[in-house]
Formats: C-alpha cells, structure tokens, sequence
C-alpha cells in the first residue's frame, strides 16, 4: 500500500499540512475503510497507477466521468486540438451549442439546457428554477439520496455527507434547510401523504431516479411514476439529479431506461470526459426563465468552457456512435454476480444489483431498498474487503456509500483478473 512517498516526508503529509486531510474531496481520504489514499500519477484505459508506481484496474474512474476509460484517444484528441485554440474565452463557442443540442436530442425530458462547472451548481441552481417557477419554497429529498454540497441538500444526504456522518453539515442555517423535507426512498406512500397534508407548498420532488451515492439502490417499480403522478397533482416539479446516472444507466439516462419523464434534469460527470462540466435542463418554459431571458439568476464564469465541451461532446459522440451498454450491463451482471458468490462461498453475507454501468455490493443478505437498509451492512466487512482488494490491484470506491462504475475498456481480460482477486479478497476478509 502506497504513501505517497516522495523523498523522506510522504505527499500525504505534504499535502495534510495544506489541504483539510490532504484531499480536495472528502471521499478521497479512504476514511470510511480505513485506508491511507493513494496519489493518482497516471490513468490508462481501465487502470490507473499510483505514485509508487503500482497500478489498479479503476473501478471508480473520477467517480462517474471516465465511461470511456482514462485518455481515451476521442477525449484525447479532441482536448489536443481545443488546446492549441486557446482554454477559455468568456464567450459563446460552437461547442457550447453542439454539446446543448446532443444533451436536448439525447436526454428525453430536456428541451433546453444550461451548462455549469459541476453537480452542485446544477441542482442548485435546478432548485431555484423550480422554486422561481411554482412560487413555492418547499422541496422533497430522500435520505441517502446525495445532490452535492449546496446548503439546501445537506440534510442525511448519502455520499460523503453519509460517510462522513454529517446527518446536517455545520454551517449550514436552520433556514437553508427548514423548507427541506426527507422521507425513505422507495416508500411511495409516506410521500402521498406528505402531499396529501401540505402538497401546495412543494416546488419539487428531487431524486437520483437510481440511487447511486448509498451502494446502488434502483427504484422499486412504480416509483417513479408514482412520484410523477403526485407532483402533477400538486402543482410540484419532477427534478430528477441525472449527475451520476445520466449517460450510464443508459444513453438517454435513468428517465429513458424507465420511461419516466421529469421536468428538469440535472446533469454532470460523463457530459464533461473528465472535465468540469455540469448541466441543467427541461421543460422550454421552465428554462427560459433564466436569465437573461428570464429573471431567474445564474451565472458562470467557466461554464461552457471549451475544453470541458470538447472532452464532452467526444465522449458522448463516441457513446451515441458505439452504443456500449450492452456490453457494459453484461460486465457489470458478471461482476456482481461474481463478488456476490465468492463473498457468500467464505460465509460473508451479500448481495449487489446494478443498472447498466452503474453497481453496488452490500454487505448483507437481504436486497436493499432504501438508505436506511443499507446502512444495516456491515461496513467494517466491506472495509477488510476493500482494503484486500487493493492489496491485490483491484480499486473499488473507498466507502460502502458509493456505486462502483465500469468503461468501455473493461473487458474480458479485466474481469477474470477482478473475479480471481474478488474470490482471494474474500477469503481475506472472512
Ligand atoms: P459535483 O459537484 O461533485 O460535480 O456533483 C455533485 C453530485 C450531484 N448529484 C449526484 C447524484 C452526485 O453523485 C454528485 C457527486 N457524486 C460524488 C460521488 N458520490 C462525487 C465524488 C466526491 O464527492 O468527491
């Protein structure tokens, strides 16, 4: 296991001393299986190396983006060729509309789009559309379900928030949060009566229509057309937070593989190829409410920056050309079904579920439905695992609260030396 070592202090120590645990992301610091982290030095197709030189088949890929892998030579080539053309203008470019106008065509609830720097800035500012919108200030979140680190979201939210263990984070007002409700996901009634009592209060029901910052939880069906039914009811918008399932669940996202449409969309990860880049979409008439066609305010001054388009539209140029997600449903079957088995075969409890290139393992028997059942695994199992796996090459995401991801260049190979390393990890971890 690597420190990071470079000359006699470790970079780790280097970097604790100026950067909050060393890390520009909590859940970098491998704190919740109890691991030191590794510094990336390079990524290649499906591997990444650390800086001590020792390489992991990539599991993580920057938490979502790389479905194509690292240094894909499409992303490549497509950043080399921007490059030389300048890195910003502060101006419209032509890729801004080419990456609008693949977003619009390929995502069935997005009429019109806006483009921001990440997640975060895209539910939160998808929240005050909808609240500019409906006139009201009230909004549905479930717990687990993660939307980035804007005020309004930081309530039992899943991902880091749950890693951490910041139910409701510091500094953040009992005012940002108080027209915030949370209910269990997957639970349809406890929201009918939510809004049979107060349903004219709420601007939106917001959802990752999969769960993918808790393990990997799906929606149990007839959710999603039950929450889509209820907020037409009451006058609410649908949002649902595509960061994380856009582009991977499948080419038109969780809403195209359901056949639920919402109405708005936020968007993130995979549209950037590993760029910062997030979006937000929908209805015509909700988005031209932004300024400046509307009085609804946003601004950015990065967004839409020519190269997070050019990685972008690369990236889902080549996913629309080569539609993958065939392949990338049958590793991601195999995989958990795999790691489910070999845990079993040592005695662990287990079970796991994906949908198309998106997957999670729990430790524990029974399927898992909502955050509240996923928290009932045992993290300190997934801990000897993970850290097991690692030793062995294999890098899983560091907490039993994150989906594991896959890319196009994960292929045969790949999985018999994960499934041989899963079955030795998980003798270890018994
Ligand atoms: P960013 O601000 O990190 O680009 O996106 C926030 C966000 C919004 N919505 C969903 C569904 C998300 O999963 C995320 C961010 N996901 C985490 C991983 N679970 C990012 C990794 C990290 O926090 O370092």
């Amino acid at each position: 296991m690597t420190e990071g070592r470079t000359g006699t202090e470790s970079l780790l120590d280097r970097s604790r001393k100026v950067m909050p645990g060393g890390v520009n992301s909590p859940v970098r610091s491998f704190a919740s299986v109890g691991s030191e982290p590794f510094f990336a030095q390079k990524g290649e197709g499906p591997w990444i190396w650390d800086t001590e030189g020792n390489r992991y088949l990539d599991y993580v890929l920057s938490w979502g983006p790389l479905i194509l892998g690292h240094a894909h030579p499409a992303v490549v080539e497509a950043l080399e060729a921007q490059l030389s053309r300048g890195t910003s203008y502060g101006l419209a470019t032509e890729g801004e509309a080419e990456l609008a106008e693949r977003l619009v065509r390929l995502v069935p609830g997005i009429e019109m789009v806006r483009l921001v720097n990440s997640g975060t800035e895209a539910t939160m500012s998808a929240l005050r559309l909808a609240r500019a919108a409906t006139g009201r200030d009230r909004v549905l979140k479930f717990t687990g379900c993660f939307h980035g680190h804007a005020d309004p979201f930081l309530v039992a939210a899943g991902s880091g928030v749950a890693t951490l263990g910041l139910p409701n984070s510091p500094g953040v007002p009992e005012g940002a949060v108080e027209t915030t409700a949370l209910l269990p996901f997957n639970d349809l009634d406890q929201v009918e009566e939510l809004f049979r009592e107060s349903g004219d209060q709420f601007a939106a029901v917001f959802l990752e229509p999969v769960m993918g910052n808790a393990g990997l939880i799906p929606p149990e069906p007839g959710f999603l057309e039950g929450l889509g039914e209820i907020t037409e009811r009451h006058g609410a918008l649908l949002v649902f937070d595509e960061v994380m399932t856009g582009f991977r669940v499948s080419l038109g996202g969780a809403q195209a593989h359901y056949g639920v449409t919402p109405d708005l969309t936020a968007l993130g990860k995979v549209i950037g190829g590993g760029l910062p880049v997030g979006a937000f979409g929908g209805r015509r008439d909700l988005m031209e409410r932004m300024a400046p066609t509307g009085p609804v305010y946003q601004a950015g001054t990065l967004s839409g920056n020519p190269l997070a388009t050019a990685a972008g539209n690369a990236q889902l140029r080549w996913l629309e050309e080569n539609d993958p997600y065939a392949d990338l449903d049958a590793y991601a079957s195999k995989l958990v079904e795999g790691t489910v088995a070999a845990l079993r075969q040592e005695g662990l409890p287990a079970t796991g579920t994906h949908r198309g290139s998106m997957w999670g393992i729990y430790f524990r028997e029974e399927p898992v439905r909502s955050f509240e059942e996923a928290k009932e695994a045992d993290t300190e199992a997934f801990g000897r695992f993970h850290r097991a796996l690692l030793k062995r090459g294999i890098f899983f995401a560091p907490s039993p609260f994150e989906a594991g991801f896959l890319s196009v260049v994960h292929g045969a190979e790949e999985l018999e030396i994960t499934l041989s390393a899963v079955r030795e990890a998980a003798a270890e971890a018994a």
